[in-house]
């Protein structure tokens, strides 16, 4: 039965809102994929026909699912689906293979850049390092089912992963490689997030929409050693990366 035929799915005597009922339906929808990511959705006028909710009840629903992020609206031409965010936990340390396998999605890679380099005074603090000794930087396009949702700019000290640079870097993860070819099992990162916008390098790299904001995220990760092992400079779309963190 579709979106438009469920007028008697509505428990109007229940305690649950008339507009969660209708949250319900279309997210129901969506996961059943009757609406695919950027379909439009029926109009407010032809949802509260259909569910025989008022209009006022229909925009609520669609409001509030527009801020959580499952739909999105284009001035003047309607309401869309939005596509599923990528959920990043924040309690767990994870590379963005496990991230990306553990929703489903297919993980990738291109090399976009890998040199070695002696360290800056800066990166040499951050790794606990001398400066001038080499780091190697890595920098990749992280895609989900080939579709680019990150870049990563990674900076190890060369001599914790001697000859890193020769193994295939653009189709394994570089947590597993750490941990399978140097013993290097991570422990604990800091990581910093902050809402930015692109810039027009990142905006063609990760094939932006206008007007979608990144997230850049900073990360030391060190191992069981309490050794710096890895800096980060990330940029995430926006658009389709969530950060997830639980409170107690
Ligand atoms: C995550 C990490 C990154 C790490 C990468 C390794 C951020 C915010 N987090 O994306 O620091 O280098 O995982 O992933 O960038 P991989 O093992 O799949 O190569």
């Amino acid at each position: 039965m579709g979106i438009l035929e469920e007028a008697a799915a509505l428990d109007r005597q229940g305690p649950t809102p008339i507009f969660e009922q209708v949250k319900a339906l279309l997210d129901a929808a969506i996961a059943g994929g009757e609406l695919a990511p950027h379909q439009r959705i029926p109009s407010e006028r032809e949802l509260s026909v259909a569910l025989g909710a008022s209009r006022m009840t229909i925009r609520q629903a669609l409001t509030e699912m527009t801020s959580e992020g499952s739909l999105y609206t284009r001035s003047g031409k309607g309401t869309y689906v939005a596509e599923r965010k990528i959920e990043q936990p924040l309690q767990r340390l994870t590379s963005f293979t496990e991230d990306i396998r553990s929703r489903g999605f297919r993980p990738a890679s291109r090399v976009l850049e890998q040199q070695l380099l002696p360290a800056s005074l800066e990166m040499a603090e951050a790794l606990a390092m001398r400066p001038g000794a080499e780091i190697v930087r890595l920098r990749r396009l992280r895609l989900a089912d080939d579709r680019p949702l990150a870049i990563e700019t990674a900076h190890l000290p060369h001599a914790i992963c001697p000859g890193l640079l020769g193994l295939d870097l653009s189709s394994a993860s570089l947590y597993d490689l750490l941990a399978t070819h140097y013993g290097i099992r991570l422990r604990s990162a800091k990581q910093t997030i902050e809402a930015s916008q692109p810039d027009a390098e990142e905006r063609r790299l990760l094939e932006l929409p206008p007007a979608v904001p990144v997230l850049r995220i900073h990360r030391l990760t060190s191992t069981d050693q309490g050794r710096p092992a890895e800096f980060v400079r990330a940029v995430y779309r926006g658009d389709r990366f969530q950060l997830h963190v639980e409170l107690r």
